[in-house]
């Protein structure tokens, strides 16, 4: 970590990790590269960014060359604090959800795959606007057949999936499908990307450090690395780890997503399930579904106010853990710097007013009042 940098940068940073598609990752790149300091100290940082860009730039000429090849490219454009899709086999639902969350209105039939392109809606959460995206149904070999891989291609870019599943069908036939759709499109639902850095090196040979918390013979570890050509790398291990996370790792495409599974058509079923069953139809547990979304997305909810005022609607959604340096660079950079001091009420503090820093973190529905030098 470079010494001396301003805050934008590490700002920049924590986007370009966070980043989810090439795009994403260019923007935040130019974003570090702008902000890098620039004295000599700093010079391999700025050949390191450099270097990263030119390589995710290439990375987004290639999707283009691919993307004109297939034809018509199926996006859609982030909007609000957080996107979820929704997937099912066909007729589960769907649209009839997403017509009750949002203000879409897509067509719903009870016929299968009415919906053939896809539908995208905006839930209000107490202010915070989050986007929802109908998928068109699965079907068996979607995700290498017909438009499937492209949509794919806008799952992986989500914060969270909703798996609905119909009720009034065998649901455990339903799973094992869309799990395996999941499988071949190399998305790993629910499971934490293994806390392992593997750096290629200028320093010859392979170096393990960690090496304690790997379950297995650090000479398949190291056959496997040299399989993939990486003869000169380090390994660093943070957390336990076996040889197939390693492997994981070093495939090409792996993305890892939140998902939750929710059960439709509560209103005409009998099954007694143990999970979060719904009927999208008559509107039973759709407020727990929403709070369910909101808890896993990872979101809390902040609202600023002005000395002397209520507090302001809507309110700013930050990722959990964030700080009041956080919130301040949300509503504007300038915040941080002139940044004097903040009286936040709410859970994050043992009395409302309470006297808070820039590190101070912030917990759902705090209210922050920031004062500026
Ligand atoms: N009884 C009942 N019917 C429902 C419920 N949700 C949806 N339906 C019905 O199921 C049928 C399919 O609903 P859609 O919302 O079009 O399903 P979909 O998943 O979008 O379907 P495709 O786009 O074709 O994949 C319609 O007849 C809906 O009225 C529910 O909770 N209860
Ligand atoms: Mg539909």
């Amino acid at each position: 970590m470079p010494i001396n940098a301003r805050v934008e940068y590490f700002v920049a940073e924590k986007k370009y990790r966070e980043a989810k598609g090439v795009k994403e990752k260019i923007a935040a790149l130019e974003e570090m590269l702008k902000y890098a300091p620039t004295h000599k100290g700093a010079e391999n940082l700025r050949k390191e960014i450099r270097q990263k860009l030119a390589k995710y730039r290439e990375l987004l000429e290639k999707e283009k060359r691919i993307a004109q090849k297939k034809g018509k490219s199926i996006s859609v454009k982030k909007e609000g604090a957080a996107q979820v899709v929704i997937v099912s086999l066909p007729n589960a639902g769907k649209s009839t959800l997403l017509a009750k969350l949002t203000n879409a209105k897509p067509e719903i039939a009870p016929y299968e795959f009415t919906t053939t392109k896809l539908e995208i809606g905006v839930m209000d959460y107490f202010g915070v606007k989050i986007q929802i995206v109908e998928i068109p149904a699965f079907y068996d070999g979607f995700a290498h057949k017909g438009n499937g891989p492209s949509y794919f291609g806008v799952i992986r870019n989500a914060d969270l999936v909703i798996i609905l599943l119909d009720l009034t069908k065998d649901t455990d036939e339903q799973i094992s499908l869309i799990k395996k759709e999941f499988e071949e499109a190399k998305i790993k639902l629910n499971k934490k990307k293994p806390n392992i850095k593997i750096e290629k090196t200028e320093a010859k040979g392979i170096r393990i450090i960690g090496g304690e918390l790997f379950e297995g013979k650090i000479e398949e570890l190291k056959a496997l690395l040299k399989s993939k050509k990486l003869f000169n790398v380090s390994v660093r291990f943070f957390e336990k780890a076996k040889i197939e996370d390693i492997e994981e790792l070093l495939q090409d495409g792996v993305a890892y997503l939140k998902g939750i599974m929710v059960f439709n058509k509560l209103d005409i079923s009998k099954k007694k399930i143990s999970g979060l069953c719904i009927s999208a139809l008559t509107g039973e547990n759709l407020e727990t579904l929403k709070t369910e979304i909101w808890k896993k997305l990872g979101l809390i909810k902040v609202f600023t106010k002005s000395p002397g005022k209520p507090k302001e609607f809507p309110p700013v959604a930050l990722k959990k853990g964030s700080t009041i340096r956080d919130l301040a660079f949300n509503i504007h950079k300038e915040f941080v710097k002139k940044f004097k001091f903040a009286r936040v009420w709410g859970k994050s503090v043992k009395f409302g007013g309470a006297h808070c820093g820039l590190d101070h973190k912030l917990c759902d529905d705090d209210v922050v009042e920031i004062h500026l030098k």
